[in-house]
């Protein structure tokens, strides 16, 4: 296994390859959809290409009008991408019972071993930026630097059309990876550095771009997303900088809702005053998944003692009973109580 392999050996890889399998995580959003300006760019190479992801009804638009079949062909080169850890990945339903099985023999997800993972789905290339990826492919190309693998892809495809002499950026992989970059850096608001911008710029002079239609397509909310803001409201604690809500399967069916609406609902936390937030959706009753974000605070070693990941700022966990959810806001509050020193938690004291 080799971590953070150079991008020229993950091009060699593609370009030998016949067929390819490209899998990217459940519960996807819009950087993951990037997986398909990949697959689109190696369908038009004459390649044999089919693609796992797990698309929210909500971001179905991003899923190419000729579809990729899901199914792998056994001699396919599996590729990874935007997924920080194995057990995120949209595999099989069979697969995702094993990865389930896996994590309750050894306890926890990052307590399982890369042989146990690689019994389940052998993965041959990862490509990916979340800082918490430990390299579970054959090669690894992991850039926490990147703001998303839209960015990254957007290198990859460059050094590709350069070796095969091919375009392949065509107006569907331009739309598809500056969608990805958007959504990964809410519009250039966060994790962008020059890099980011060459590679939007680069994409904007290779088609055009209609941003108006994009931000409108992107943030535009259901009715019954809306309608469960109600119970995030309702939910929601609000202790020393620490802004949380659960919302319960109960309350998303009623709002006749998503899993997904819920989700997005960790935007409207985040316009609180506050320097941790904290999302917890129920999923079902051993399955609450939980996403983290700091203002300033680094969260990302939190997520992982509760055996989650992502990246310094954004990250998720998945918790199997309601009395984690108690634990982990504690855990948040005692991160915020060390970060501000003794003399400025107790203040007044005299200490
Ligand atoms: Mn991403």
């Amino acid at each position: 296994m080799t971590i953070a392999v150079p991008m020229d050996q993950v091009c060699a890889r593609l370009l030998a390859a016949d067929d390819l399998h490209l899998i990217t995580h459940v519960r996807g959003d819009a950087d993951s959809a990037t997986v398909y300006a990949l697959a689109l760019a190696l369908r038009s190479l004459g390649k044999r290409v089919t693609v796992a992801h797990d698309l929210p009804a909500s971001l179905q638009w991003l899923i190419p009008a000729a579809p990729f079949a899901e199914e792998a062909a056994a001699s396919a080169l599996v590729v990874a991408l935007d997924t920080g850890n194995f057990a995120r990945l949209a595999l099989s339903r069979q697969e995702r019972a094993k990865v389930a099985d896996r994590i309750a023999r050894y306890g926890r997800e990052d307590a399982v071993p890369a042989d146990a993972w690689r019994d389940v789905r052998s993965i041959d290339v990862v490509v990916d930026h979340h800082a918490s990826n430990p390299g579970y492919g054959d090669i690894n190309w992991v850039d926490p630097e990147s703001s998303s693998t839209a960015e990254m892809l957007v290198t990859l495809l460059q050094e590709v059309e350069l070796r095969v002499g091919l375009t392949l950026f065509t107006d569907d992989v331009v739309h598809t990876l500056f969608t990805g970059i958007v959504s990964d850096t809410q519009w250039f608001r966060r994790d962008t550095r020059a890099a980011t911008y060459h590679a939007a710029a680069y994409l904007e002079s290779r088609a055009r771009l209609d941003k108006v239609a994009l931000s409108e397509q992107l943030e535009t909310r259901s009715v019954a997303s809306f309608v469960l803001g109600t119970a995030l409201r309702r939910n929601l604690k609000n202790e020393d900088d620490v802004v949380s809500s659960v919302i319960w399967q109960v309350e998303v069916r009623a709002a006749g809702a998503s899993n997904d609406d819920a989700a997005q609902l960790t935007e409207e936390l985040e316009r609180l005053p506050g320097r941790v937030y904290l999302l917890f959706l129920e999923l079902s009753e051993r399955e609450i998944r939980v996403r983290l974000r700091g203002r300033g605070v680094v969260i990302l070693p939190l997520a992982q003692k509760f055996g989650g990941g992502g990246h310094d700022y954004r990250a998720g966990v998945t918790l199997t009973d309601r009395s984690q959810i108690h634990t982990l806001r504690t855990a948040a509050a005692q991160l915020l109580a060390s970060s501000r020193g003794p003399a400025e938690s107790d203040p007044g004291r005299g200490v």
